[in-house]
């Protein structure tokens, strides 16, 4: 499993004045905290309110990359923000995302194949989200035939299906189950497929107990990233758990704390 920490977001209000005042120290605490906790990659998103995008991403990669070495994850639909901050990665980083819009696509996936960057599809494009499985299917596959053409290696390419609040969208959750188990067909070797995982439970009571019940129900379903909260400690124990179950872990009696000391998901 791939974790990506969400935190470091400028729908956060802590984060979105750290970025306001160019105050590093939020950024500072959350990147290292995110990192102590496991996180493979830092979401990087500097927010709606932000005018100046490219400034403000910028800014973000470069403050986290002061204290912490984990790969960034740069989360913007503005794509000159995107390349000015894949300018400044240390590592190779992960673009989040690109919609199937044939425009977009034709930009942004020359990018990730320049940079050495992976990248986030989208199951969505100009039209919205698709209702089913089969629709959002379709529109991956739009991303896998493109991607493909423009030489980026599939193992590159991760496939994100949208949870929406089951709140609001409650009949699209068997639809996102089923987008995960078919991603995996679309090519060979298969793309990957991500989630994030937060949007699932927006306006829910119980936030964690929704978020981790449909993490362990996406995994079985062979999912393979998401961008959450590692800070979560119910939730981490989730993933562990559902590694075992799934055999891709070994047993031990012990296994929760080998798992945390050695940072394996
Ligand atoms: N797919 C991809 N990228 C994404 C998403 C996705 N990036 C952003 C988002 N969705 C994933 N990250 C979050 C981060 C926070 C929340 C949800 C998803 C969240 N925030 C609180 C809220 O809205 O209630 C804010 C609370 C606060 O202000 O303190 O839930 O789907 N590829």
């Amino acid at each position: 499993m791939i974790l990506i920490g969400e935190r470091i977001n400028g729908m956060f209000k802590d984060v979105r004045r750290a970025i306001q005042q160019g105050n590093p120290e939020p950024i500072w605490d959350w990147a290292k905290r995110q990192q102590a906790a496991g996180a493979d990659y830092l979401d990087l998103n500097v927010g709606p309110a932000v005018e100046d995008r490219v400034t403000a991403m910028k800014w973000l990669v470069n403050t986290v990359q002061e204290v912490s070495d984990v790969p960034l994850c740069l989360d913007s639909t503005d794509y000159d923000s995107i390349e000015a901050g894949l300018e400044l990665c240390k590592r190779p980083a992960m673009i989040n995302s690109v919609p199937a819009d044939a425009p977009k696509l034709e930009r942004v996936i020359p990018m990730a194949r320049d940079h050495g960057a992976h990248l986030i599809g989208l199951a969505m494009n100009e039209r919205g989200i698709p209702k089913n499985a089969e629709n959002r299917l379709a529109l991956a596959m739009e991303i896998v035939a493109t991607a493909d053409a423009y030489g980026l290696p599939m193992d590159h390419l991760l496939i994100d299906p949208l949870i929406l609040p089951c709140y609001v969208a409650q009949d699209h959750g068997p639809e996102v189950l089923e987008t995960i188990r078919q991603v995996k067909l679309l090519a060979t070797p298969s793309p990957r497929t991500v989630v994030g995982l937060s949007n699932v439970s927006q306006k829910c009571v119980d936030r964690p107990l929704v978020n981790r019940t449909f993490l362990v129900m996406g995994m079985a379903c062979g999912l393979d990233a998401a961008i959450l909260d590692v800070d979560d400690n119910e939730l981490m124990d989730a993933v562990a758990t559902a590694r075992i179950l799934l055999n891709q872990d070994v047993y031990a009696e012990s296994y929760l704390k080998v798992f945390k000391n050695r940072g394996v998901r």
